[in-house]
């Protein structure tokens, strides 16, 4: 009788004061029902599932509270140095599991919902994923929050609260259709407005040059407008201890002084319409992933973030100290990608002109405190703004970016005399009709470390896009390996095998996923081995369930669960595969009853909007699925799976599930890649090229558990440099011929011969991933696959390998590798404040 007296004492001997932040399941049965009823305002008999989630977040929020603030006061008596992450994007994922892991509820909260009973999964599943990111970069930022918590490293995130995340994609008719985000819609238990640390963020207008009373010649920007920026704090509990860091997502406020003037002359309309023009600033996130577009709200988007973030970290920094020589012993800023990477003429703005810091001196401090990730080598990523874009928003930043521009040439001109080849490379200013700032060359001269993030992705830096650069000061390069975080993605994601793993080696191995290794000593343990495969074969099963209710196929779960899940994009190859479909479809179709590997195939992924090649690419997919599942010759054996609106949640599912990941970027294009970690983590084989950390990969598991083809990133380039011509493929090889004379008959289009005309066409002429130099290889590749799949026995000793090899790509070893060769940063342990907030 709870539900009707919520504040009845219960006959357990529990402290009235323990109610917020005891850990036992009574006190936290208690503050559940308390939650539901006095935030939620509901009883068990009202409540809504979602209810019952926000009434459970609470609970645990609760529990991080007086951690997080614990942890903030130590941080500040310590005066420790703290990292600052940069980022654009946060592709969080769903909170309240990771908070519960982490803080050490999960059984707890488990226990006592059993006893009412609610399913805590279910409970899981209410959560509307915070979706503030495209891919594998805000992903990445992620697990380093979760890392660098864990390894408790003081360090605060900063970002952008868009109030619309990365669209819902759902597919209409084989094609994609995005609805926008609405994440915040329910309310959001896991963030806290932080109005006080409200600032204001400047735009447009001019500079004036002006005397100062010591007779120092200075600069004052005169803005046009300006907007405010509202703080909202996420907690960042590290796993299992008594850390909890901060995330800092800025949301764009208009300023109220600046309609007040539209508002006295009497146009109330326009001073509303100011305001949300000034709101719209952090309303959604950009779509694109690996490109970007040069829009003047995209900058302002950076712009805004960057300055709420420097101004806040300079007012924590002075509320300690009294001038900036120690700023930089006390701070380091990392910016993930150019996104951030205004951020050095900001900190030279904010140092020269409202500071009085001379030149020289901010200069220093500057490139101490940042350093730059690039993330990819695709030219159409790289950031330039039209100068004449960005001198209107920011015109006093033009001016720094010129006069450092002027500073840091006349350097090169010493170093390289009568080099102009060299002096136009590097200059910050890409000269031509437009003029435009380039951005990663800010990133580079502003920085004083560089770093890609996989083995082939740096080397390809120094010697290509950043070689200029590598020549000038090659100690600023080094290379730090991305990782994953074993909490979310195998604890979280794969419980059955994280019980079969802590049963059987202990628990270590989350804090230390070295100690995945151990496993390798029971490759040959029967009992060991059988519930290795048993847990496959569930995941395996769970995920078919999903799919029959989401896409109304029918897949058989013994069959080999092969996918391909991530962003849409010409240089990752999804048709790659879908050749390799086609391909088996012609086989059968020839020879009904040839006797092949059954497999599943299922892909997943977004397109930026605007991408019409990756949105055909998506439609071919699903129009490949069509004709092959309705096929009763053919669906005996295949079956092809679009799993709409691919995100962090939906991700947790399929990792668990997959025999073979798809990796097959075209040499040289992918930096580094994530989800191919978390697919071997969860003992996944993988299928890919050498490419990004696939490389890494391969050594690490040993080529003999890793199925390498295709051409590598050198002979992709002498390939081109000697000329490739696509046709010759198509001419000379039958089966690639078959493939691509049934698309363009029609064969997938209801006879429609031209729908797929663009992307043959594309291909035929042009091909400039490679998908046709590399697709016999693929296709031999896949054939060893499915002889290995025939073998379970061979299959699963590989499958174990993989887990058990993978100890170097947890996050938890890349930001080791930050904290020592980048930020010189050390942990900061947290005590606990009280022995209530242990768990029972
Ligand atoms: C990655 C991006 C990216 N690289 C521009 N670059 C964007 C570039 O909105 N934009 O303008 C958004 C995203 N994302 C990915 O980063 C790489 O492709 C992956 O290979 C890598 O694993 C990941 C994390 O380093």
């Amino acid at each position: 009788d709870y539900q009707k007296h919520p504040h009845r004492t219960s006959e357990a001997a529990v402290q009235i004061e323990d109610d917020r932040t005891g850990m036992n399941v009574e006190t936290l049965r208690r503050a559940f029902l308390d939650n539901l009823y006095y935030i939620q305002g509901k009883d068990l008999q009202l409540a809504t599932p979602y209810d019952l989630y926000m009434a459970l977040s609470y609970t645990v929020r609760d529990r991080l509270l007086q951690r997080w603030l614990h942890t903030q006061e130590v941080y500040l008596q310590q005066d420790v140095r703290s990292v600052c992450y940069l980022s654009a994007e946060y592709l969080l994922g769903r909170q309240l599991g990771n908070a519960l892991i982490n803080v050490g509820l999960y059984e707890q909260a488990r226990a006592f919902l059993k006893e009412m009973n609610l399913d805590l999964r279910d409970l899981m599943e209410q959560e509307i994923e915070p979706g503030l990111g495209n891919g594998g970069l805000g992903r990445l930022a992620a697990c380093f929050m979760d890392s660098l918590a864990s390894l408790e490293i003081p360090a605060i995130g900063y970002g952008i609260r868009y109030e619309f995340g990365i669209f819902a994609q759902s597919i209409r008719d084989g094609w994609q259709v995005e609805q926008p985000d609405r994440w915040l819609r329910y309310g959001n238990p896991w963030e806290i407005p932080r109005p006080e640390y409200l600032v204001e963020v400047k735009f447009g207008g001019h500079t004036e040059g002006y005397i100062d009373p010591a007779g120092q010649y200075r600069v004052s920007w005169v803005n046009d407008r300006s907007v405010l920026g509202t703080p909202y704090d996420y907690p960042v509990p590290g796993y299992r201890n008594d850390t909890v860091n901060t995330l800092r997502l800025w949301s764009a406020r208009a300023t109220e002084d600046f309609n007040f003037q539209v508002f006295d002359s009497g146009d109330f309309a326009r001073a509303v319409a100011d305001k949300t023009y000034s709101e719209n600033i952090t309303k959604v996130l950009y779509p694109n992933d690996n490109t970007y577009q040069g829009r003047e709200l995209r900058l302002e988007q950076q712009y805004f973030f960057v300055s709420c973030s420097l101004q806040d970290i300079i007012r924590r920094y002075l509320s300690y100290h009294s001038d900036f020589e120690s700023f930089a012993d006390k701070v380091t800023l990392q910016i993930n990608d150019t996104h951030p990477s205004i951020g050095i003429a900001e900190l030279m703005r904010l140092l020269v002109d409202e500071y009085l810091v001379g030149w020289d001196k901010a200069w220093q401090i500057t490139r101490r405190v940042f350093a730059y990730t690039n993330h990819t080598l695709l030219s159409e990523a790289l950031e330039r703004w039209p100068v004449a874009l960005f001198g209107n928003l920011l015109p006093r930043h033009l001016e720094i970016i010129y006069e450092i521009n002027r500073r840091f040439l006349d350097e090169v001109r010493e170093r390289f005399p009568e080099d102009e080849g060299r002096i136009a490379r590097l200059s910050l200013i890409q000269e031509g009709s437009q003029k435009q700032v380039r951005m990663a060359n800010l990133a580079c001269v502003g920085s004083h470390a560089i770093n890609g993030v996989a083995q082939l992705h740096t080397e390809l830096l120094k010697k290509d896009v950043l070689a200029d650069f590598y020549a000038l000061w090659p100690e600023k390069f080094t290379n730090v390996t991305n990782g994953v975080t074993p909490r979310r993605f195998l604890l979280l994601s794969n419980p059955k095998l994280a019980l079969l793993l802590s049963e059987r080696i202990g628990q270590d191995w989350l804090k230390d996923l070295d100690q995945i290794g151990r496993i390798e000593s029971l490759v040959a343990d029967p009992a060991f081995r059988s519930a290795w495969q048993q847990i496959k074969d569930d995941n395996k099963r769970d995920l078919a369930e999903y799919i029959l209710q989401f896409n109304q196929i029918e897949v058989d779960p013994d069959s080999l669960f092969d996918i391909q899940v991530k962003r849409f994009h010409e240089y990752k190859r999804q048709l790659l595969l879908a050749f390799f479909i086609v391909t088996l479809y012609n086989r059968l179709k020839r020879q009904p009853d040839l006797e092949i590997v059954p497999r599943t195939f299922i892909f997943g992924g977004k397109s930026a909007p605007g991408y019409a090649m990756a949105k055909l690419i998506i439609k071919f997919i699903n129009s490949v699925a069509r004709v092959v599942n309705s096929d009763p010759q053919v669906s005996r054996h295949l079956k092809v799976v679009f799993l709409a609106n691919y995100n962090v949640s939906l991700a947790q599912r399929i990792y668990p599930a997959c025999d073979l990941s798809e990796q097959i970027s075209t040499a040289g294009k992918e930096a580094s890649g994530t989800s191919n970690m978390k697919f071997a983590l969860n003992g996944a084989l993988t299928i890919g090229t050498l490419d990004g950390a696939n490389i890494e990969i391969r050594e690490k598991v040993g080529p003999d558990n890793f199925f390498l083809f295709g051409l590598t990133a050198q002979q992709v380039y002498d390939l081109k440099a000697r000329g490739y011509n696509p046709r010759d493929y198509y001419d000379s090889n039958a089966e690639l011929r078959e493939v691509v004379d049934r698309i363009s008959a029609g064969g997938f289009s209801g006879g429609d011969t031209n729908l797929f005309r663009p992307l043959l066409d594309s291909l035929l002429y042009r091909d400039d991933y490679l998908v046709f130099a590399d697709y016999q290889a693929y296709i031999d590749c896949q054939e060893q696959v499915s002889q290995a799949f025939r073998d379970r026995e061979r299959w699963l000793t590989m499958s174990i390998l993989n887990s058990a090899r993978m100890g170097y790509f947890s996050s938890d070893r890349s930001i080791r590798e930050y904290s020592r060769n980048i930020w010189q940063s050390e942990p900061v342990p947290v005590e606990p404040e009280s022995p209530a907030i242990r768990p029972a």
